[in-house]
């Protein structure tokens, strides 16, 4: 495939670069998480969106290379944030389950001098499915080093509930599928029901997706949410932008 050619070069070729959107305090209205999001600014194609890379890179076992520069550039460009943001770096399965995820986690915070408390690793259910042991393992050693756990994309996939108390995550970010048309004909109740079930085992809540005035107001109303991401608040936007939101709220 052309496209792995060119994912080879991309890399050397500084291609690559992140966007972040904002994980907003839905008490304080302000941003206290940006997520990094990868895009690649191919030469030919343009924009190519992570949808199209993340899994090629999965087959071509580029993605732990990808992966850390990812999560080193992410740790970087947080250094230039207010001190309470924090910074959500993806992870896939591949990468979460490297040999040796955790010293390379260390040296992305050696290298940018970030402290490990201003970092998010979102995962999905689907980096919980393998080894039991080991991921429960290295998810303990990366609580006890600071960083914060995050569940993706909740209530897709398995989404098996017995998840959110097994292993030692910190938050859960619901996904925005729940979010379709509860300010319409959907009702609440699904939505409250996981976002209360995940406060009540000490998870942090985000609800993401949002989009609407209207849903923000629904899922504020009892408290339970404690962060909101979605079109409402930005659609992901390059570093400087990010900067200039970030310098706004603060
Ligand atoms: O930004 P966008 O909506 O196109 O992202 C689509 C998907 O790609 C999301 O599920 C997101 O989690 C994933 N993704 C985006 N950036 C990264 C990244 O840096 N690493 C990994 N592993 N996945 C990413
Ligand atoms: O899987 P993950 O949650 O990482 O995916 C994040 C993706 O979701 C980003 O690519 C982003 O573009 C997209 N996204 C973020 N907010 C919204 C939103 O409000 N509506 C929709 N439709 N997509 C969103
Ligand atoms: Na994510
Ligand atoms: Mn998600």
């Amino acid at each position: 495939r052309i496209l792995e050619l060119d994912l080879r070069k991309a890399l050397a070729n500084e291609e690559f670069e992140l966007f972040y959107q904002p994980l907003v305090n839905l008490k304080s209205g302000k941003i206290a998480t940006c997520e990094a999001l990868l895009r690649w600014n191919h030469p030919v194609r343009g924009t190519v969106a992570p949808v199209d890379i993340i899994p090629v890179a999965e087959d071509m076992g580029l993605i732990v290379d990808l992966g850390r520069w990812i999560l080193r550039r992410a740790c970087m460009e947080c250094m230039k944030w207010p001190d309470g943001v924090s910074v959500a770096v993806n992870f896939s399965p591949q990468q979460f389950h490297q040999r040796d995820v955790l010293s390379e986690i260390r040296y992305a915070f050696e290298v940018s001098g970030l402290p490990a408390h201003r970092l998010e690793i979102e995962i999905t259910e689907s980096s919980l499915l393998r080894n039991t042991q080991l991921t429960h393992d290295i998810l303990s050693q990366l609580h006890a080093l600071g960083v914060r756990i995050s569940l993706d994309d909740f209530g897709t996939g398995y989404s098996s509930l017995s998840y959110l108390h097994n292993f030692p995550m910190q938050k859960v970010k619901i996904d925005r599928s729940f979010l379709e048309g509860i300010d319409t004909d959907r009702p609440l109740t699904l939505l409250r029901g996981v976002a209360r079930l995940s406060a009540d085992l000490g998870m942090s809540v985000v609800v993401e997706g949002i989009e609407t005035n209207e849903q923000l107001e629904l899922i504020s109303a009892d408290g339970t949410v404690a962060e909101g991401q979605g079109y409402l608040f930005s659609r992901p936007v390059p570093s400087v932008r990010i900067r200039q939101l970030l310098n706004a709220s603060y």
